[in-house]
Parts: C-alpha cells; sequence; structure tokens
C-alpha cells in the first residue's frame, strides 16, 4: 500500500494552500485569520482527495465489486482535517509549509467544528468502521442522515448542563460535496389501493399523501498510506419541486411553505438520546427516510450494472444495519421487490435475507426500539402490511418448531400485543437478517442466552460476535504524536496498520530508560490537559497527581455516580485525617447527558458541586481535585486520553455491551479500574490481571443477587462509611442554601432500589482504588504496566473488527486502487 499515496511535497503545499486562500477564499496571506487558514489547508487537501475518491470509484465501477452499505443513523466523524492529512500521509510536510507562512498548524486545527452527528459509542463505532473499511481497500459506503443540528453543545451554567444547538456547517464545510445528480424522492403518508389483476394476482399500490427529497452529500473517507477513497453519503430532506403544486396555484403559498418546512423539519436534529426510544413520529420518519432513500440509491447503482437482473443482487450487495434504527430497510426492500420489480414474495424474501445483516448495541429494555402499529400505519401504510406478512409467515414457522405454543408465538411474534400494538424492531431485524451479531463476546453471549435465546433454537449459527474495535490513526497516531514518535522508534512506524506490533513494545517494559520515556510522554501530555483544564473551567491542577479519567455518556448503567461516592468517601477520609496517605489524584469527567434525563442531569448537578467544594477546600491538602470539562465530544477526548493514568469503565456487569473508551484509554497508556463487562472482559484477557484493577459482581452474580431479592438497605446500614456519604448528599453541605439540592441520587440509591448495583459494588470499587493508589506510588512497576496496556491493544483495532465482519459475514474482497 505504501509508496501509492498521492503526495505533496512543503512547496507544493504552500503553493496550494496560497491559491485556495487567494481563488477559494477571496482572501490574502496578510488578512487571513485561523479560520480562513483552516479553510485552505482543508482546500488544499481536498484536492488530493478528490482526485483519490474519482480514482476509486472508478476502480469499483470497473471491477464492479460486491459493496457493503453500512447503514447508520449517525457517524460521529469529529474532525476530518488532521485525520486526513494523516491518512494520506501529508501531515509532517503540511505542518512545515504552514510554519514557514507563520501559521501553527495545532491552532487551525482548533478552527474546524466537530461534526457530531452521533450521540456516542455506537456513532464513533461507525466512523471508526468506515476508516477501516477505506483503509484496508474495501469497497464500501456509508449511509446516514445530514443532520442540519448534531448532537448538542453542553454548557455548564451554576453546575447545570444547559444544551445549546450545535451548528457544525453554518460557515461552510470543506469536506462534503452536494450531489444533486443523485437526488431521491421519497413517499410518506397516504393510502394503499389494492388492485385485482386479470389472472387474479393482487397488486398493491401506495398513493403517498407527501414526497421529500433526499438531497445527498458525500464526504469522502481517506483510508491510511493507501490509495482508496469512499464515500459516506448523508442525505439532507428537502421538499420536493412539485410537491403540492395544487395549493399553490389555489393561492395557498402560505400553506405550502409550511408542508416545505415539515419536509425540511426531517433532517434538522439529531435526536440526544442514546439507550432509550422515545418513540416520536419524526424520528421514524427520519429512520424511513434515509433508509429509502440508501435503498433507491444502492439499487440506481446495481442497475446500472446489471439492469433489470436481481439474479446478482445478494452477490453485489450487503447492508449491515448498525442496531435497528435502520430496521425499516427491511419491509422498504421487500416492497420495491414485490410491489415495483413484481417478484413473488418468496423470492424477495430470499433476496432480502441474503443481503441484511444487524448489529446489536444493547440489551437494556428501554433501548429497544418498538413503534406503535398506529404510527407505522399513518407514515407508511404499505410497510405496515408487509411487516405483517412477514410476521405471519415467520409465525408458520415457529408453529412447526413449537406446534401449539401460542405463548412462543406471543413472545417472538414481530408485533406485541399490548394496550397498543407495537412493532418489535428487534424480532424484526433479527427474521429478516442473515447474521446477527453483538458486539463483544460477553454482549454476544447475553444476546443468544437472554435477549434471543428462541431465534438461537431456530437458526442455530445466525447469531454470533464481533468485538468492537478502534482506529489507531485517530486513537494514537494523531491524537498521541509524542507517544506515536517513541512507538516508532521502538517497533517501527507501520503499527497503525498492523496494531498486533505493538506486542513489541512489551520486551521494552522492564527497560528504565524506556519507562522513564513513556511516562515523559505521559506528563507532557498532563501537562497539555492541564492548560486545556484551565482554559475552559479556570480550575488548576496538580499534574503531579493521577489523572483519573470518566469520559461517556451520562448513565445510570455507567455508574458516575459510584465514581462520585468513592470521591466524597475520600474527601471524608480527608477531612477527617489530613494526613490520609493517598498519592494526589484529579478525578476528570466529560459527560453529555439526553435532555430528558432528570437523573442524568441531576448527576451531572452533583460532580459539579461537589467539585466546587472540593476545589475550594484547602484541607484536603492538594491531594483530591474534581474537573467536569464541558461539552465532552470527539476533539476533546482527543486531547483528554493521551493524558489519563487511569480508566474508569465501570458499568454494573451485564450492562455495557462493548465500550470502545476502555480500548482508546488502554492503547493510550491508562490503567483500567472497571468490572468485568463488555469488552473489559477481553482487555483483561489481553493486558493480564496484574495489569489492570478489576473489580465488582459479576454477570452471575449481579443476577443471583436480583434474584435473591436486593436491598440496598442491606449495604448502606452494614457500611459506615457508605452510609455517610450518601446521607452527605442530603445536606446542603455541597449547595449552600439548598437543601435537598442532591438527594434524587440517594433516593435512586435506595428507596429507588440502586438498580445498577452502586451500594453492592461500592467496597470492592473502593478497595480496587486503594490498590491502584498504593501501584502508583511504584513508579517503574506503574510504567511497566502502562506500557503492557499499550503493547497489548493489537486486538482492539478496528482493522480486526472490520476483518471479522468480511470473513464471517460480508465476504468481500478488497479491491486495491492503483
Ligand atoms: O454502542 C453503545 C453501547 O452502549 C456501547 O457499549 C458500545 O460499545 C457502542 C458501540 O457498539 N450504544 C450506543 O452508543 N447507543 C447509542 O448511542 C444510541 C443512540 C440512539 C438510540 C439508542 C442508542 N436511539
Amino acid at each position: 500500500m505504501a509508496g501509492l499515496t498521492p503526495s505533496l511535497n512543503k512547496a507544493e503545499f504552500k503553493a496550494s494552500v496560497i491559491r485556495h486562500l487567494h481563488s477559494t477564499l477571496g482572501t490574502d496571506e496578510n488578512k487571513a485569520n485561523n479560520h480562513a487558514w483552516w479553510k485552505a489547508t482543508s482546500a488544499a487537501v481536498q484536492e488530493l482527495v478528490l482526485e483519490g475518491l474519482r480514482k476509486t470509484q472508478k476502480t469499483h465501477y470497473m471491477n464492479d465489486t460486491r459493496a457493503v452499505h453500512y447503514l447508520s443513523a449517525e457517524f460521529l466523524m469529529g474532525r476530518l482535517l488532521s485525520n486526513n492529512m494523516h491518512n494520506f500521509g501529508v501531515f509532517t510536510e503540511a505542518e512545515k509549509a504552514l510554519k514557514e507562512l507563520g501559521v501553527n498548524l495545532t491552532d487551525v486545527l482548533e478552527e474546524e467544528p466537530d461534526m457530531a452527528l452521533g450521540n456516542g459509542g455506537l456513532g464513533r463505532l461507525a466512523a471508526c468502521y468506515i476508516d477501516s473499511l477505506a483503509t484496508l481497500e474495501l469497497p464500501a459506503i456509508g449511509y446516514g442522515l445530514h443532520y442540519e443540528h448534531g448532537l448538542f453543545r453542553q454548557e455548564i451554567q451554576n453546575g447545570e448542563q444547559i444544551e445549546r444547538p450545535d451548528s457544525w456547517r453554518d460557515y461552510g464545510n470543506p469536506w462534503e460535496i452536494c450531489r444533486p445528480e443523485s437526488i431521491q424522492e421519497i413517499p410518506l403518508y397516504g393510502y394503499v389501493e389494492t388492485k385485482y389483476g386479470a389472472n387474479g394476482g393482487i397488486q398493491k399500490e401506495w398513493h403517498p399523501a407527501m414526497i421529500v427529497k433526499g438531497v445527498p452529500w458525500d464526504i469522502p473517507v481517506v483510508g491510511y498510506s493507501g490509495n482508496t477513497v469512499n464515500v459516506l453519503r448523508l442525505w439532507q430532506s428537502e421538499a420536493s419541486d412539485y410537491f403540492n403544486w395544487d395549493v399553490f396555484n389555489a393561492g395557498g403559498y402560505v400553506d405550502a411553505q409550511r408542508e416545505n418546512v415539515q419536509a425540511e423539519t426531517i433532517s434538522k436534529v439529531l435526536y440526544p438520546n442514546d439507550e432509550t426510544e422515545a418513540g416520536k413520529e419524526l424520528r421514524l420518519i427520519q429512520q424511513y427516510f434515509f433508509c429509502a432513500c440508501s435503498l433507491k440509491d444502492i439499487i440506481r447503482r446495481y442497475k446500472r450494472a446489471h439492469g433489470d437482473d436481481w439474479s446478482r443482487f445478494v452477490d453485489q450487495v450487503v447492508i449491515q444495519l448498525n442496531d435497528t434504527h435502520p430496521a425499516i430497510a427491511i419491509p422498504e426492500l421487500m416492497r420495491i421487490l414485490v410491489d415495483r420489480a413484481e417478484l413473488d414474495w418468496d423470492s424477495a424474501w430470499s433476496i432480502c435475507t441474503q443481503v441484511f445483516a444487524y448489529t446489536n448495541h444493547t440489551l437494556l429494555p428501554e433501548a429497544l426500539e418498538k413503534w406503535p402499529v398506529r404510527m407505522i400505519e399513518k407514515i407508511l401504510p404499505r410497510h405496515i402490511e408487509i411487516i405483517y406478512e412477514i410476521n405471519h409467515r415467520f409465525l408458520s414457522e415457529v408453529e412447526k418448531t413449537w406446534p401449539g405454543d401460542n405463548a412462543m408465538k406471543a413472545k417472538l411474534s414481530i408485533i406485541e400485543e399490548a394496550d397498543e400494538k407495537m412493532v418489535r424492531m428487534g424480532n424484526l431485524s433479527v427474521i429478516g437478517s442473515f447474521a446477527v451479531n453483538g458486539v463483544a463476546q460477553i454482549h454476544s453471549e447475553l444476546v443468544k442466552k437472554n435477549l434471543f435465546p428462541e431465534f438461537e433454537e431456530m437458526w442455530p449459527g445466525k447469531l454470533t460476535n464481533v468485538t468492537n474495535g478502534i482506529t489507531p490513526r485517530r486513537w494514537l497516531k494523531a491524537c498521541n504524536p509524542k507517544l506515536s514518535a517513541l512507538i516508532d522508534k521502538k517497533v517501527g512506524a507501520d503499527w497503525p496498520l498492523h496494531l498486533n506490533k505493538l506486542t513489541g513494545l512489551a520486551k521494552h517494559a522492564n527497560n528504565k530508560t524506556f519507562q522513564k520515556q513513556f511516562m515523559k510522554v505521559k506528563q507532557e501530555n498532563k501537562i497539555a490537559l492541564a492548560q486545556e483544564i484551565e482554559a475552559l473551567t479556570g480550575i488548576k491542577v496538580s499534574t503531579k497527581a493521577i489523572f483519573d479519567i470518566q469520559i461517556k455518556r451520562l448513565h445510570e448503567y455507567k455508574r458516575q455516580h459510584l465514581n462520585l461516592l468513592h470521591i466524597l468517601a475520600l474527601y471524608r477520609r480527608l477531612l477527617e485525617n489530613p494526613d490520609y496517605d493517598m498519592h494526589p489524584r484529579v478525578f476528570i469527567f466529560g459527560a453529555k447527558a439526553a435532555p430528558g434525563y432528570k437523573l442524568a442531569k441531576d448527576i451531572i448537578y452533583a460532580i459539579n458541586a461537589v467539585a466546587e467544594k472540593i476545589n475550594a477546600d484547602s484541607r484536603v491538602n492538594n491531594k483530591l481535585q474534581v474537573v467536569f470539562l464541558p461539552n465532552y465530544r470527539v476533539s476533546l477526548a482527543e486531547k483528554m486520553i493521551p493524558a489519563a493514568d487511569v480508566s474508569e469503565q465501570i458499568s454494573t456487569a451485564g450492562k455495557e455491551a462493548s465500550g470502545t473508551g476502555n480500548m482508546k484509554l488502554s492503547l493510550n497508556g491508562a490503567l483500567t479500574i472497571g468490572t468485568l463487562d463488555g469488552a473489559n472482559i477481553e482487555i483483561a484477557e489481553e493486558v493480564g490481571d496484574d495489569n489492570i484493577f478489576i473489580f465488582g459482581l459479576t454477570v452471575d452474580e449481579v443476577a443471583d443477587l436480583k434474584a435473591s431479592g436486593y436491598n440496598p438497605y442491606d449495604y448502606y446500614y452494614q457500611n459506615p462509611e457508605l452510609k455517610a456519604v450518601i446521607d452527605w448528599l442530603d445536606t446542603d453541605y455541597f449547595t449552600p442554601g439548598k437543601p435537598g439540592a442532591l438527594s434524587s441520587i440517594k433516593h435512586s440509591l435506595l428507596d429507588g432500589g440502586d438498580p445498577y448495583l452502586c451500594l453492592a459494588d461500592f467496597a470492592s470499587y473502593a478497595d480496587a482504588h486503594s490498590r491502584l493508589d498504593a501501584a502508583y506510588r511504584d513508579q517503574q512497576e506503574w510504567a511497566k504496566m502502562a506500557i503492557l496496556n499499550t503493547a497489548h491493544m493489537g486486538k482492539f483495532t478496528s482493522d480486526r473488527s472490520i476483518q471479522d465482519y468480511v470473513e464471517n459475514i460480508w465476504k468481500l474482497a478488497p479491491c486495491s486502487v492503483k
């Protein structure tokens, strides 16, 4: 792959940037501010990108390649300039070129708004996967929504989260290309007409009441040091041109405009809920809109090569559903094949069930998508008929496997027969796919054992595992240049493509010089983060302290409040004994709460209140500090992760499907304190039990404890320290003049039943922290453990995950671009 990279030398790069400053931006070197330099630099890089894109598309077309189509409602891309420069191998030259122009690349990179078109892990996973697909030279296209506003920007006012709109494209986005030639029209609402043909056959015709336009925006996805540039195609909704001309002509200009607004609302905003389903009509329309646009696009491309011959469709097309959010694509493809292409049902179903594969990301019941039948009926009247037909045929299969068992039918049915009938999107996805995967070994086992056990029995082998991964290009090479340079020297520079090469670091783990170099990099990264913390919050943190970081969405199951209880315990110990022996520690949080998730917002408020009190309390002797960094996002993660000593991965066992932040932190030499949950288990296997701090109940122990009737009060009364810190939340100590401001947390932990077992795990967690504190005192030992973490993360490259998908699910071949 190396050597094929289209590259620019320093002089050429400089000339290109200046040319863009002049002719793209209409400014010059003297007037340009950092924003203009960012745009000009991006434009210069985009020239390379587009050249690669053209070649890739031509090559894929000429070779009529089989491709994977990754359907995801979210792609959490972050910033692209640094990434694209690294992947093209022009970062260093560009840095030098700009320096000669008197411009600091680091400042320029800060001008780029994050593309925050996702909530968290699921969306970022999609972004890592399209990076790996391009890197591995696999024909692939990502399909999603071109949200006008991505995930909200978080401000903290008086300790509370305030949501502000995110406007990532306000001043133009240099990477995206509008493709009006590929606009699609998408029907909505209306009714279905049944027609009887001369031969007695039945034809269904959907008469939609509304048509919206799907406008594609392409974001090129640059593979690392290769020539493949794939595409992420994001659909924006617009009012259809001819839509509602009648109203318009009748003088109903204003009414017509109102409907335009409705059409354009579809891609306006990303829903900010992770792990819950709101059941909002607009969200269902979003899902259908991008699936319908994408399927039309896939079929248009297929037909260009194969005309109306559907026989090769399953050879050319595989569609991966990123969770159930795109599951409506299954009945949509059936509609196209049966109503439009006039295939018989069985042929159409056979195609569908060879094309779709589905990834499950959660077991939490509240996160499993269900849509009211009545809502689907209204918006997609033909699809509800198709869903019923799929279900009818499926239930006769169930009847064959479990004759006469109606309870089984009720359980497996796509339709949930409740007061309000619901469509279970998970069941639809399993039934309509040829492969279903969980995202870490334990999660996939639980999918088989607890979520879909009967499906496993009906179709042995359909349910499988692909453990998540992360791209080491963004999450080590680009975000941690100092560590990368050190690693280059030890194991060579090709580890970003072959992450297992990092095992070559293990033999240096005991080497004092290397330990010093490794820890020096960590220290420099901590100093940089400390400056960022001060700039963002005004808090001066001690860089001698252990940087203990928990970054992820705020959710009860992720247990930021368990972390907080332990912080309170340390605080108490320090107040009781100012000489309490602990290494100084800075606890750093980053987390957004779903705007409607009251307790999550209360926990953010509590962290901030506790932080304010502790940071101002001289009695803690500079041993304890707490920081909540506002507006956690990809670009902030890139600054935090390289500076972490400790990675908090403390979900209740069985609840975190995988986690991916755990991998990023460990890759950058942080030691994990974590439960045996999700990918933590596999991380522990890789790094070894001596290099990780595991605590808490296991999945089985959680189940046993719940079965035996868990009572949080047992732990509360039996552990005086735990009782004291929980009671503390009920005073106005942290919220002077506002007693009870933090009591919702206490309530959820006691009378609320402590659904995520914080109290049951508290003692074990505190003990793990004591072990960690003791381990840090031996700096050589700690350095060795940190090095071994980096050394043993090879498994977690997203290239390996994609390879697993390719071999076990997609059956794709790479296609190199010359
Ligand atoms: O997906 C996350 C899981 O919680 C993580 O354990 C896992 O590592 C990651 C990638 O597999 N799920 C997640 O991020 N979900 C969402 O963001 C989400 C968004 C919208 C929605 C439901 C869930 N309606």
